[in-house]
């Protein structure tokens, strides 16, 4: 079976290659690439339906869309649906992370706690047609300053909760495979893998 997978962020191409590999492995996940729809939804969910909803009827195959993000406790749950824009529409993502550290400067803990969240949509079209919506959460707050260059987006400025208190890394120093067994994606991809069993 081939799912189509509704961005055009590379690096959650990899990211889902990986995850679904694990759990879905006679499942083929390839990318859609054709005409982006307006994200104007006001949330994850809305913003992920878009996006699913634009492959599956431009390829006809069911399609998942990822719509996620940092979700800052302090800031009243922003950047959030804002995250890949939070700097301007250059979707420039070290300014991205510099403008979140700067807001957060006066901050310490435990006051810096933050949630990276995924949800994704899935849309499978034709006679049993159906849309349905899963999140995942991962809880872990701001880190002071940047570190490591694995990963994409904010994950050189967040540290994971769970880790030892004496070896805490950011994201970006994790590697992708620690990365996507732990990730909001990869909890999210949980919830969505009893949805599949019907594809
Ligand atoms: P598509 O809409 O084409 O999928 P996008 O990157 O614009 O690509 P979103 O609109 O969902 O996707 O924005 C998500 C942003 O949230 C992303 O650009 C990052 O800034 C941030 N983000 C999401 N997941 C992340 C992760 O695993 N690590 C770091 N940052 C992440």
């Amino acid at each position: 079976r081939t799912i189509v997978l509704a961005t055009h962020n590379p690096h959650k191409v990899e990211e889902f290659q990986h995850i679904v590999a694990r759990t879905r492995p006679d499942l083929t996940v390839i990318a859609y690439d054709g005409p982006e729809p307006v994200e104007d939804g006001v949330t994850f969910a809305e913003n992920a339906l878009i996006k699913a909803r634009a492959a599956a009827e431009h390829t006809g195959l069911p399609a998942m869309a990822d719509d996620s993000g940092i979700c800052v406790d302090v800031l009243g749950g922003a950047p959030g649906v804002f995250s890949a824009y939070w700097a301007g529409h250059a979707k420039d993502a070290a300014a991205n992370r510099g403008l979140l550290l700067d807001q957060l400067s006066d901050i310490r803990d435990p006051h810096r706690t933050a949630q990276f969240v995924s949800t994704i949509a899935l849309v499978v079209p034709g006679e049993a047609s159906r849309e349905q919506v899963v999140e995942g959460v991962w809880p872990g707050r701001l880190a002071t300053s940047a570190a490591g260059d694995g990963g994409f987006g904010y994950d050189p400025v967040f540290v994971p909760d769970g880790q030892p208190a004496d070896a805490e890394r950011t994201v970006g120093e994790w590697s992708a495979p620690e990365k996507n067994a732990a990730s909001h994606r990869a909890r999210a991809f949980e919830q969505l893998v009893p949805l599949l069993e019907r594809l």
